[in-house]
């Protein structure tokens, strides 16, 4: 067994928690009975595998909203739960690995990325994952192979990428289980705009975990995990037979 040291970093958050926690109890007053039945249902968060996606719906936005105020470069996102690590490294010209006759309508993404001077940063690295046209996300709640519609590839010498994916949907969270229980009691609905998931990482900068909108997207005043930014909206054109859509990102130097 690992020996668990003093953490004087937990001790100073916990100390914090139980100062809030116990004015919000003396305020909310519940009873014992109420009490026990939020013990029994965050057991079953537990138990049924949702507690990363109750935390990441409710929780993650404040806290990067709280590390990134007011500074420069393109704002964070929510990770969200369903990030994989290790998705296949793509050859060019690039294109998400998807089914044969994979659904959705065709989307040619693009955009750059630079510094906060505006100089590109090329060779960066972009990890790139979305939901499919049934809105759901391989390796979790779809039957897709494993790395469907997630892969990772390179910007070029000024710092532009283009790949080839689907048009992502919005994405309705799972409500069977307690995270839905919860969201019908508060009466909030499970949609997530729809949104490609995004990040980069280049030696020297901060890694940007981020996420792309599509304007117009019914979910964007009310989505359920506060994922929506403005600067990271794009809109989607028509291309032909497909759609195209782009944004530019801005990494911030490392600290
Ligand atoms: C998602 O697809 C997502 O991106 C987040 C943050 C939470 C739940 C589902
Ligand atoms: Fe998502």
């Amino acid at each position: 067994m690992s020996e668990t040291k003093t953490n004087t970093r937990v001790s100073e958050i916990f100390d914090l928690f139980y100062k809030h926690l116990n004015n919000f109890l003396k305020e909310a007053n519940p009873n014992h009975e109420e009490y026990t039945e939020f013990v029994k249902w965050a057991d079953r968060l537990g138990r049924t595998g949702e507690l990363p996606l109750f935390m990441d719906v409710f929780i993650e936005s404040s806290v990067l909203k709280n590390m990134y105020a007011d500074k420069p470069g393109t704002e964070p996102s929510l990770l969200g739960p369903y990030y994989v690590e290790g998705a296949p490294i793509l050859e060019k010209p690039y294109k998400l690995p998807m089914r044969e006759n994979e659904k959705g309508e065709k989307l040619k993404f693009s955009g750059t990325v630079k510094d906060v001077n505006g100089e590109p940063l090329a060779n960066t690295l972009v990890d790139m994952w979305q939901d499919d046209a049934d809105g759901y996300y391989s390796s979790f709640d779809s039957d897709a192979p494993p790395y469907n519609l997630r892969g990772r590839f390179y910007t070029d010498e000024n710092g532009y990428f283009e790949v080839d994916t689907i048009v992502p949907i919005p994405y309705q969270i799972p409500t069977a289980g307690p995270t839905g229980e919860f969201l019908k009691m508060i009466d909030q609905h499970p949609y997530r705009p729809a949104h490609l998931h995004i990040m980069f990482k280049h030696k020297g900068y901060e890694t940007l975990i981020t996420q792309v909108f599509f304007e117009g997207d019914e979910w964007l005043e009310s989505d359920v995990a506060d994922g929506v930014r403005p600067s990271l909206m794009t809109k989607l054109y028509d291309g032909g037979d497909y759609k195209k859509a782009s944004l530019d990102f801005v990494m911030r130097n490392e600290e």
